[in-house]
C-alpha cells in the first residue's frame, strides 16, 4: 500500500507572501477593489495547515478587477471546466492544454497550488468517446488518456481527481457503482485501473476520488454515505492507490440542513481509513429563498458555516476549495438552472467582489474552528 501523501508541504506556499508575487499585479493590488483589509482567506486557512482555493475558468482571469481578487484570497486553484475531457480531447489522440496551462500559469505566478479536476467521468466527455470505448474496448483508451494529462502536468500538480462521481445507489447495483460507459465497457475493474494508471504516471501526486452524495441529509444521502465506505474499504482492502477523498461541497441554504453527527462520524470512518479529506466544490444555492438578500446571505453563511465547522474539526482535511470565488460568474441558467429568479448570491465574494456573509463566516470557522 503505497504511503499516503499529505498535501501541507505542498501547501506551505499558501501563505500571504506568495499572493503579491509579480510586480505586474502589484498595481492591481494597490488599486485594492477588496475595501475590507484583514487578512484573506488563503492566510487564514494557511495558518492552521489548510490550503483554500477556487475553481476558475481562464475567461474570468481576463477580468482585471476578479484576478486581483482571486489572487488575494486563493491559495489553490483548480480548473472548473477547461480539464474536463471534452475540451484537453475534442478530437481523438489530439491534446489541447492552452486552457489549464493558462491557468497553471497564473496559480504559478501567485504562489498557488493547483489541482485537477477530473480525469475520468461520465460527463462532459468528447462526442467520439463514448462510440469508441463501447466499440474497441480497448482500456487505454481511459488510462492512456490519464497518462498523457498526468505526464503533460507533472510537477506542477500535486492533487488529481481520478475518478468523479462513480457512486450511485439508486442505480441498484450490489456495488452501488454507477451505471456509466466505463462501467459497460470495462466492468467495475475500471476504478482500480484508472487509480493505477494515475499511480504509475505520477508516483508523487495525491490521488483523489470524488463525489457529491456524503455530505447532507436524508435517507439518500445516508445510502450514499454507506457506499461509500464501502467503495473505499473495498478498493483499499484490493490496494488501489487511493490517498483521499473528495466532497463536493455544494450545499442548499434553504434545503435540509445538514446532520452534522453524521457528516462527522461519516469523516472519523474515512480518517481512519488512512484517507485525507478534500472540500473540493464547495458553494452554497440560495434558491428557494425571499428575494430579500440579507436574510439569503445569512441563510447562505449558516448553511456553510455549519458544514465547514465539522469537515474542519477533522485532523484529516486539507483543502477546502469553493466552486467559483465571485458571485459575478454566476450564470442564472445551465448547471446553476435552479438559482433563477434573482441574482444568486452563492460564493466568498459578490459580484462586486465584496466579501460576502459567506465570506466571515469561512474565515471565522477557519481562524477558530
Ligand atoms: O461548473 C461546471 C460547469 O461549468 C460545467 O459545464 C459542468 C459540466 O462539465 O460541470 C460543472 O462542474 C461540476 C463538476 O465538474 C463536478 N461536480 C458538479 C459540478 C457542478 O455541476
Amino acid at each position: 500500500m503505497p504511503t499516503r501523501r499529505s498535501l501541507l508541504g505542498l501547501f506551505a506556499l499558501s501563505g500571504t507572501a506568495g499572493a503579491f508575487a509579480t510586480p505586474s499585479f502589484a498595481g492591481l493590488l494597490r488599486a485594492s477593489f477588496v475595501d475590507d483589509q484583514s487578512a484573506p482567506l488563503r492566510a487564514i486557512a494557511a495558518q492552521r495547515g489548510i490550503v483554500y482555493g477556487s475553481a476558475v475558468g481562464s475567461y474570468e482571469l481576463r477580468d482585471p478587477e476578479f484576478a486581483a481578487s482571486l489572487a488575494r484570497e486563493a491559495g489553490i486553484l483548480v480548473a472548473e471546466y477547461e480539464m474536463k475531457r471534452g475540451v484537453i480531447e475534442e478530437v481523438r489522440g489530439r491534446y489541447d492544454f492552452s486552457g489549464i496551462d493558462t491557468l497553471m500559469a497564473f496559480a504559478q505566478a501567485h504562489g498557488m497550488a493547483f489541482r485537477a479536476h477530473t480525469l475520468v467521468w461520465h460527463h462532459r466527455n468528447p462526442g467520439w468517446l463514448d462510440a469508441a470505448v463501447l466499440a474497441e474496448r480497448d482500456p487505454a483508451l481511459q488510462t492512456g488518456y490519464i497518462d498523457a494529462v498526468m505526464r503533460h502536468c507533472k510537477g506542477r500538480i500535486k492533487s488529481w481527481d481520478v475518478v468523479n462521481e462513480a457512486i450511485s445507489p439508486e442505480d441498484g447495483r450490489s456495488d452501488n457503482l454507477r451505471n456509466t460507459l466505463w462501467l459497460q465497457a470495462f466492468g467495475p475493474g475500471y476504478i482500480d485501473a484508472a487509480f493505477h494508471a494515475a499511480r504509475a504516471a505520477d508516483p508523487t501526486a495525491q490521488l483523489v476520488y470524488n463525489d457529491w452524495g456524503c455530505e447532507n441529509s436524508g435517507d439518500k444521502h445516508d445510502r450514499f454515505r454507506a457506499a461509500t465506505l464501502d467503495f473505499l474499504e473495498r478498493a483499499l482492502a484490493r490496494g488501489v492507490p487511493i490517498d483521499g477523498l473528495g466532497l463536493q461541497g455544494h450545499l442548499q441554504a434553504f434545503g435540509p440542513p445538514i446532520d452534522q453527527k453524521k457528516l462527522r462520524d461519516f469523516l472519523s470512518k474515512v480518517q481512519q481509513m488512512g484517507l485525507k479529506i478534500l472540500i473540493t466544490e464547495h458553494d452554497v444555492d440560495d434558491s428557494g429563498g425571499p428575494s430579500d438578500i440579507a436574510t439569503r446571505d445569512q441563510a447562505v453563511a449558516n448553511a456553510s458555516r455549519r458544514f465547514l465547522e465539522v469537515v474542519l474539526d477533522n485532523s484529516a482535511t486539507e483543502a477546502v476549495l469553493t466552486w467559483g470565488l465571485s458571485d459575478r460568474f454566476l450564470k442564472p441558467s445551465g448547471w446553476r438552472e435552479t438559482l433563477t429568479g434573482y441574482s444568486p448570491r452563492a460564493l466568498p465574494l459578490d459580484a462586486d467582489m465584496q466579501r460576502t456573509p459567506m465570506w466571515h463566516a469561512m474565515a471565522r470557522v477557519l481562524a477558530t474552528g
